[in-house]
Formats: structure tokens, sequence, C-alpha cells
């Protein structure tokens, strides 16, 4: 037996963490080669279990990657520190593995496949020595899904293992949905490789690098979230967008969230924000009081990724591949979203927040008064006057979703469930009124293609720009947009009734620059509006950039906001129109030749109805 055979981690474990007797041949052979490969000094093969959850916690303590919080308060929550050099996703370092570079598109970084093979072959080569390499199987989406898709993670971080599993279904159960795919012995099952390690966490050699045609991601140099947990952007989105296309099914970055109204009726509507725009905060929304009294509640099915299929009956329908939240910490608090403080507030790991001298943890915004001191998130004393953030601005949380007190009863169905509304939205602090309706789907696919938001801290770059985010995927499609553009257009022949398609602004600022909206429960207002228009039951106003409610239609009452203010946040100047035009071509000059003929008719259309 080779040192790499034998599990040591965790000391004592009755077999625990050894390959099980029945894996699949070839996922043990995969494996094999990347332990040959990797060197580490020991193999953990994870199970899932919640006592392997507390040994790894253990491990990480005795390693220095997880703090202890305070257990009274924080039951179950650790704290860790990323490096600082590694607080975002990298894009830059991101890449999509073709033979052909027009298979990646003109939005993708791209590498020869070969080239990446072989460039990572060298990376990866001795990479764990000293180590443990862990392995990692899970699944995303429900158990016995028609969509639900098997991972396996190899890693040699326990701050990952931990993570993945918060973030899925992690554990026996991905050897067992792997089986219940079974499939042919001899055939490999259908299961994404994804082969992790922090190296030496630099970001001269950090590559995380996507192979869609060959279902593996490997990614090295980097710990954090979307770099590091491969099953959330790199596989269920990056990946399962590529899967999507070929399959006839659709991965994207949305929010899915139920309302039932007071009739005991329940629309279940999902929303694409790109990163930090809020989809947490909208996915587990509390309705203002009126609301709450008069029987709606808003629940939760996922707040970042959504995977949907056209069901027999012709509905589009969707489940959340994940099992935990991801979420950014800052400014949450129990204003803004109470219960996401209830999902963080046990079982949960905080990266980058600062930590108070109790063991209580804080970051900007949690409490209206600083805390007189505290360490910040890179582990010095931080003092209120001292200049920096004590937390990071993409500081973040990760809970399971069991802890979500408004979780949607389907969360765990394998069936999903069916969306009657798709919303996009940016964050635009001028031009783009607070909601309007798309005239159809086609018009609703272009409205989404061509979303536009100022950028935030959860990629690393500028902040504060407009940047064009199709469908809030640019970052996430693991294949040629044009492609992708073309797969949403075409998606909907196969439907029966099609899901109606919105555009919000929760963001629209006035020339003093102040919010015009008052944002999260009262966004709730909006979306009784949305569900309304999706039912048939309320009426819009047609105008040259879609159908809009006028000051009546939607419900204002105990907001005192006069007509004049309603108006100015839903005002169109034909001028900002035409600006905004010119400012989506940026994406149209880089798709150039391969834009989808739909897109320019769409924009003619709009030109011609200004
Ligand atoms: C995320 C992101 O972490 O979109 O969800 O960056
Ligand atoms: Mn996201």
């Amino acid at each position: 037996m080779t040192n790499a055979d034998k599990s040591t981690v965790p000391a004592g474990a009755n077999h625990r963490g050894s390959a099980p007797s029945n894996v699949n041949p070839h996922v043990k052979k995969w494996v094999d080669e990347a332990t040959k490969l990797c060197q580490p000094d020991n193999v953990y093969w994870c199970d899932g279990s919640p006592e392997e959850k507390k040994d790894l916690l253990a491990r990480g303590v005795g390693e220095g990657v997880f703090i202890p919080l305070n257990q009274q308060k924080l039951p179950g929550c650790y704290l860790h520190r990323s490096n600082g050099n590694d607080v975002a996703r990298s894009e830059q370092l991101t890449f999509i593995c073709t033979p052909s570079e027009d298979q990646a598109g003109p939005t993708n970084n791209w590498m020869d496949v070969r080239q990446a093979y072989s460039k990572l072959k060298g990376l990866f080569s001795g990479a764990m020595k000293g180590r443990t390499l862990y392995v990692i199987p899970f699944v995303m989406g429900p158990l016995g899904s028609p969509l639900a898709k098997v991972g396996v993670e190899i890693t040699d971080s326990v701050y990952v293992a931990v993570n993945m599993g918060i973030m899925t279904r992690m554990g026996e159960v991905a050897w067992k949905e792997l089986a219940r795919k079974g499939g042919d012995p001899d055939q490999p099952p259908e299961f994404t490789k994804c082969l992790h390690s922090v190296g030496d966490c630099n970001p001269e050699r950090r590559y995380i690098c996507h192979f869609p045609q060959d279902n593996t991601i490997i990614s090295f140099g980097s710990g954090y979230g979307g770099n590091a947990l491969l099953g959330k952007k790199c596989l269920a989105l990056r990946i399962a967008s590529y899967l999507g296309q070929q399959q006839e099914w659709m991965a994207e970055h949305m929010l899915l969230m139920g309302a039932q109204a007071p009739d005991g009726k329940k629309t279940y509507v999902a929303a694409a924000f790109p990163s930090a725009c809020g989809k947490t905060n909208f996915a587990m929304l509390i309705p203002p009081e009126k609301y709450v009294k008069a029987g709606w509640r808003i629940t939760t099915v996922g707040d970042d990724i959504v995977w949907m299929w056209v069901d027999k009956d012709g509905h589009l329908r969707a489940i959340n591949p994940e099992n935990g939240y991801f979420g950014v910490v800052p400014g949450t608090n129990y204003e803004t979203n109470p219960n996401a403080m209830v999902c963080m507030a046990r079982d949960s790991i905080y990266t980058n927040v600062a930590l108070l001298p109790d063991g209580d943890v804080w970051w900007e915004g949690k409490t209206k008064e600083p805390p007189k001191q505290c360490i910040d998130w890179t582990g010095q004393e931080w003092t209120p006057d001292c200049g920096r953030k004590a937390a990071h601005p993409n500081s973040r949380f990760t809970a399971p979703v069991a802890n979500n007190p408004v979780l949607d009863p389907a969360a765990n169905d394998p069936d999903g469930v069916v969306v009657s509304a798709i919303i996009f939205g940016g964050r635009r602090s001028r031009t783009i009124p607070l909601v309007f309706q798309a005239f159809n789907w086609m018009h609703g696919v272009y409205l989404g293609a061509s979303l536009g938001s100022e950028t935030t801290a959860a990629a690393t770059g500028q902040v504060g720009v407009v940047r064009r985010d199709p469908m809030a995927m640019l970052p996430f499609i693991g294949y040629n947009i044009s492609d992708y553009l073309v797969h949403w257009f075409r998606m909907r022949k196969k439907m029966r009734d099609c899901p109606r398609i919105f555009h919000v602004n929760w963001f629209r600022k006035d020339d003093q620059g102040r919010f015009m909206w008052p944002g999260f429960g009262e966004n709730m207002r909006v979306l009784k509006w949305i569900i309304d228009r999706s039912q048939g039951r309320a009426y819009a106003k047609e105008t040259p950039i879609g159908w809009m409610p006028r000051y009546g239609d939607i419900d204002l009452d105990g907001l005192h906001m006069t007509k004049e203010q309603f108006e100015a946040l839903q005002g169109l100047k034909i001028d900002d129109i035409k600006a905004e035009i010119a400012g989506q071509e940026e994406l149209f000059l880089k798709l150039a030749g391969d834009l989808p003929k739909e897109m320019i008719f769409q924009r003619e259309l709009l030109i011609s109805r200004l």
C-alpha cells in the first residue's frame, strides 16, 4: 500500500475516508490518475456524514484554515480568512478550452484544449506533496431530478471540502445518483470531473479552465468560492450552459422564488441580476406588513442559479441545482435581509469578515454603529477611524439552504416548479425605469441580451462602470455567446405557454444622487404587478420600450410617493434611450458577423418605435 492509498484523515475514523467498495471503476480510475499526478501524502474520500463534517472542521481549525466563532451566538459557525490576493472570481484567468477559438466565442478567454491540458499537467505535477487529496462526490439538483448532475471534485483544500458539503448534496448520495443514472458498465457514466488545487495561491499561476466537450473543470491557484467550489459557477453555469445547449435545456444565473397570493395560488418567478445586485435579498424578500397581513408569502427556491427545461405539457420548469447559499455579507442586516441573517446564524462559514472580541462577526452595514474595535478580515487590529474596511467588500457566508426560514417546500422536488415570469435587472443609476414588460419572448430575450449593469466588487476590476452583461451570464456562458442567444430564441418553439419577461431596476437615482425607489421588501409591490401581468390581471400602457404600469396600476399605498415622483422613476427620455442603444453597440460589435438576426430585428424594431 502506498502512502497515498492510506486515508489517515481524520484520525480514528472507522473506514471513513477510504474509497467506497462499490465506487464506479471509471471514477476510481480518474481519481487514481489524479493521485499519481498530484502526489498527495493522503487521500480522503468524503462520505458527507455529519461526523465527517465535524472532523473536517476540526482538521481545518488545526491547520489554521478555520477560526471557531462564539458557539453560543453562532453554533457551528467558523471564520476563514483568505489570502489577500484571492478574494473574488478571477475572470481574466478563467478559460474555456476547446479545439477552436470560435467554440469559446468572442466574450470568453480561450485556450487551446491540448495546450491547456499540458500547462495544467505541469502545474498539478507534485502539487499536493505534503497535503491531503480530498475526493468530493456531489450532486447538483434535487436527487432523482431529470436534470440532476453528478460531479466529483478532487481538491487539496479542507475549506473547499467543507464548503462543497454545504453548497451541494455531497457524499454517499452522489454515488447513488450516479448508479441511478445507470447505463452500460463499460461506458463512463455522465459525471463532471473537477480537479482543484490551491497550489501556492499565486495569481501568476492561477488558471480556472473549463473543458465543456470533456465535461471537465481544472482549477489551479485559487481557493475563492467561484474559482474553487467547482460545483457552482464552473459546473452549474459554464459546463451546464454548454450541456443545456446540447441537450435542450437552460442553465442560468438566476434566483428562483415562489409568491403565494392570499387566495393560496402560488406563482414562481426566476430573475437574472448580475453579481452583487441583490439576488439573495430578492429571493428571501419579506413583504411589507400589509402584504403579510393580507396573506402574501414569499418563499425561496434558489438565490443564484437555475436549471430550466420544457416539460411534456410545454411549460418551463426549473430547479435550483445548489444546496447552499454563498452570499455577499456587507450590507446584510436584520432590516435588509432578516432571512439571510437567520440562514447564517448556524452551521455556516464566514469568509473575510471581521472578528469581534467576543467571537462574534461584523461587517460594514451589519449594525448602524461600528464596533469600537475588532480584528479585520486580514487579521489586523481595526478601529472605526483606521481608514480601512473591517470586512472585505466581497466577504461571504456559506450557509445550508435548510437554514432558510422561507425555504420553498418544492426546493427538493425533483420535478421542480413551473416558471411564470422571468425578470432581468441591473444596477443602473440613470435612464432605466423601475419596471417594464417585454412585448413577447423574442423581445424579452433581446432585453436580457442587452442587459447592462454598473460593476461591483464580486469580480476583480473597476467598480461603477456600466458593463453589458447578457442575461447576467457574461462571465458564465461556457460556449459561444451567439449560439447561446440563438438557444434562448429557439427555446420559445419548445414551449406551449412561455413565461412573461420583465425588466427591473431598483437602483435608479435622482439628480441629487438619491435612490428613487426604496427597494428591499418594497420590491414586493413591483413583484405583485409582475405576477398580476403574468396571470393576465394588471393593466399596462404601451411605450417604445415595453409595457409599463401607470401611476395607480402598481400599489404605492403607504409609500408616500407622488404621481410626479412615480413618473420620474418610470420616466423615459428618448435621447437617453438612443444613448442606451449606442451603449449596446460595444456588445453588438464584439459579436459582429455572428450576431443572431433576431437581435438585429429587435433593435431595428426598437429604433422604429422611438
Ligand atoms: C456569485 C457571483 O458569487 O455571481 O454568485 O459572483
Ligand atoms: Mn452569482
